[in-house]
């Protein structure tokens, strides 16, 4: 590039979202958010993502919030800057497939509740289980003039990824109407010079802004962005230094700093964002000695490049072990892992293929013998109903685990009845918003749970008396 060509590197900063879910089980509190919300609309920032993942579930469940209550407060406080979302395709942000309705009007409420920017992924990149999320988006865009669909694919290693693999996509994904593209790199395997040919591979394809968005896992994430902006790259998701890296993002000021004065200066101010690092230290500190911080996820975990597995998923794994007394076979469930992606068609691991295919490995090792007991997930992604894998599926296994069955070809959701009313039925009784029967959706009890204690909470009950066991306490 000509030094007289600028091109701003962009900046979505993820502090509000992934940042405090990779590295403090997505914890932090609304309460913690908000006296930090206008600094932050101040930097200049492409976005600030903020909801969605696991925020929605863990506000209902452990901070015993309602999401959407800080989703408008947030929106609220950020005057200027772009909220940003992530979304799992037909998922929504649950973990079962959800009909076309309940996706739609999940879509509606969170632009209309203040999100502008929505990332919708699918665990096996199969794009038909994102056309419902990137129409509803549009339809809301084309009524109201605010949303942004934004595609995002999983980013994986094997034979089936190849560049042209991720040229192909990014075409289609122009095609099917969004409005940018993500490569999401759950566990940070894209390594920098393969960023180059990446980027390079997608921006020959198409017009659309990319986005990267990687952790720092594995050690390369600073390098990779470098690499990759220089490719042409045009968002980076970066988070503010107490907490960027390890299973987070790299630094916000380090990028920021290592664009100076080049053309993709970001032009944003270091001492604002000193200013919000100051605020953010001393919580770091807090989650260090409360052990909400764990030190071992803020280092170089190198077995993520090896074992290909994102480190959400090594965890679950040894938990899974440690439950069946069964640690000493750690290695041997690693090495079963790749075997059973293959047999499933060779998925990018993450929520829930990753725990789909960890979980299966587990069995097949404890069991001696494979697919001698096979998940219900499983068995479901066998059947199709996760949606199309990129490459087909092992014949004897799915002769062994569901002989004789139909599989599905089609978009799963085509067989699905609209849902809502049903829904709707259910938990008329604890609805004070519209909003209610949506969380309701995503998790039946939990939201329940979270409905009681909030009807306690307004007729003054006491909660000393709360039903600690269900964790319906005040924290
Ligand atoms: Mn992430």
């Amino acid at each position: 590039m000509s030094e007289q060509v600028k091109k701003p590197i962009k900046i979505t900063e993820t502090i509000l979202r992934d940042a405090h879910q990779s590295l403090i089980a997505t914890r932090m509190p609304t309460d913690f958010m908000l006296p930090i919300v206008d600094k932050m609309d101040k930097v200049g920032y492409h976005s600030v993502e903020c909801w969605g993942g696991a925020t929605f579930d863990a506000s209902l469940r452990f901070l015993k919030e309602d999401p959407w209550d800080r989703l408008r407060k947030l929106r609220d406080g950020f005057k200027n800057t772009k909220l940003q979302m992530l979304f799992r395709g037909q998922n929504i942000l649950g973990y079962r497939p959800y009909a076309d309705d309940v996706v739609e009007y999940f879509v509606q409420k969170s632009i209309s509740n203040g999100i502008d920017i929505i990332r919708i992924f699918d665990c096996l990149n199969d794009l038909r289980n994102l056309q419902a999320a990137v129409d509803a988006t549009n339809k809301f865009k084309a009524q109201e003039g605010r949303g942004h669909a934004q595609v995002a694919l999983s980013y994986t290693l094997g034979d089936a990824y190849t560049l042209e693999y991720w040229a192909d996509m990014a075409k289609k994904i122009e095609e099917m109407g969004a409005d940018s593209i993500c490569i999401k790199d759950m566990a940070g395997l894209l390594v920098p010079y393969k960023a180059t040919e990446l980027i390079t591979a997608m921006k020959s394809e198409t017009k659309l802004p990319i986005q990267l968005h990687t952790h720092y896992t594995s050690g390369v994430a600073s390098m990779t962005y470098l690499k990759a902006v220089e490719a042409g790259v045009d968002v980076i998701d970066t988070a503010i230094s107490p907490f960027a890296m390890g299973t987070s993002q790299p630094a916000t000021e380090v990028m920021v700093e290592t664009f100076k004065g080049t053309p993709y200066d970001t032009g944003l101010d270091q001492n604002l964002l000193a200013e919000i690092a100051d605020y953010f230290r001393p919580y770091r500190d807090e989650c260090l000695a409360n052990g909400l911080l764990n030190p071992k996820v803020m280092g170089v975990d190198i077995k993520t490049l090896l074992y290909q597995v994102p480190g959400g998923m090594l965890s679950n794994m040894v938990s899974q072990l440690k439950e069946q007394n069964a640690e000493d076979k750690y290695y041997d469930v690693l090495k079963e892992i790749p075997q059973v992606r293959k047999d499933l068609g060779e998925p990018p691991l993450v929520t829930p293929s990753s725990q789909i295919v960890g979980t299966q490995a587990v069995f097949n090792v404890l069991m001696g013998e494979r697919y001698k007991m096979a998940t219900k997930e499983t068995k479901a992604v066998l059947r199709g109903e996760y949606g199309q894998t990129v490459k087909p599926m092992s014949q004897e296994v799915i002769d062994k685990v569901i002989p004789g069955e139909e599989r599905i070809t089609c978009r799963y959701a085509d067989l699905l009845d609209n849902e809502l009313d049903k829904l709707e039925g259910e938990m008329k009784e604890w609805k004070q918003q519209d909003e209610d029967v949506l969380s309701y959706a995503l998790f039946p009890q939990v939201a329940t749970e979270f409905f009681k204690y909030r009807q306690a909470q307004q007729e003054k009950v006491d909660m000393t008396q709360a039903d600690t066991k269900n964790g319906a306490y005040p924290v």
